[in-house]
């Protein structure tokens, strides 16, 4: 059965970089065939030959233009004009032919909270789901956490794409080479044991003191078993420890912790 694994997360948290060197690694370590398609029509430059382009078809610019939208606009319709014409792309190259794929990866839009809040984006996902073994990455941008409560709140944009997606979305965090280590102990902390983040998230008034711990709380009770997985594009090793981790997740075999 084809792999397929979607990576999904904020603006420029990685996910084409990803896309690229996860795929490059499962080529040249595991002598797999690796297709790498692009669902990103804003995306200038990829640094990966795409087997599917949805700039093929459209690309945001033209629906700008087409429709006489600003670029959000225009990006929410392109994510309605992906589902409309969701079952003719499932019909082109790679979906059609699915067999010849070990692994699929999907790069994603990098407006997470317009492919969020689409309802479209759920059809989507969920046809991957039909499709082939599925796993969905939420990366974790290293760059955006500085405190306890950045990690928090970057949390929760992840169990919101899992409300609105209504499937189980694994976390797994980028840039782990910029990471100081007093930044890689708080996102260790996020994955493994978020209650310990109360300890440290200093002094809040007003409301947000009353409600941050019942943020954690949540954030503990939807954790589930995943290990923390620290990413960096430039560390094959880490690239390594992803697809094991992948591979855990898609096979739900093995154990996670
Ligand atoms: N230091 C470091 N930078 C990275 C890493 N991965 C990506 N970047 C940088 O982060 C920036 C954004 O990377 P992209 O791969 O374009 O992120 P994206 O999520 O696809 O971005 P959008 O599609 O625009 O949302 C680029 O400048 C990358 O070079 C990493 O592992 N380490
Ligand atoms: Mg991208």
């Amino acid at each position: 059965m084809t792999y397929i694994v979607v990576f999904t997360g904020p603006a420029g948290s990685g996910k084409t970089s990803l896309t690229k060197s996860y795929g490059d690694w499962l080529r040249s370590t595991l002598f797999l065939n690796v297709c790498q398609a692009n669902f990103d029509p804003g995306a200038e430059n990829l640094p990966y030959n795409p087997c599917f382009d949805i700039r093929d078809y459209f690309t945001l610019r033209e629906i700008m233009k087409q429709y006489g939208l600003g670029p959000n606009g225009a990006f929410v319709k392109t994510v309605q004009i992906i589902s409309e014409k969701i079952n003719e792309l499932m019909s082109k190259e790679p979906f059609s032919r699915l067999g010849e794929w070990d692994i699929i990866i999907i790069d994603t839009p990098g407006q997470l909270e317009a492919f969020i809040f689409q309802p479209e984006t759920r059809i989507l996902l969920n046809k991957f789901y039909e499709l082939g073994r599925t796993v969905i990455v939420y990366l974790i941008d290293s760059s955006l956490i500085e405190t306890p409560a950045d990690a928090i709140t970057m949390w929760f944009l992840g169990i919101l794409l899992q409300i609105k997606i209504g499937l189980d979305v694994v976390p797994v965090i980028t840039k782990a080479d910029i990471l100081s280590s007093n930044k890689r102990e708080v996102v260790t902390k996020l994955l493994s044991s978020p209650e310990k983040l109360l300890e440290d998230l200093g002094d809040y008034e007003g409301i947000v003191s009353e409600i941050i711990p019942d943020l954690v709380s949540i954030a503990v009770k939807t954790r589930g078993a995943y290990r923390p997985v620290l990413v960096s594009t430039n560390d094959p090793e880490s690239i390594e420890e992803l697809h094991y981790y992948i591979h855990e997740v898609a096979c739900s075999c093995g154990d996670l912790t």
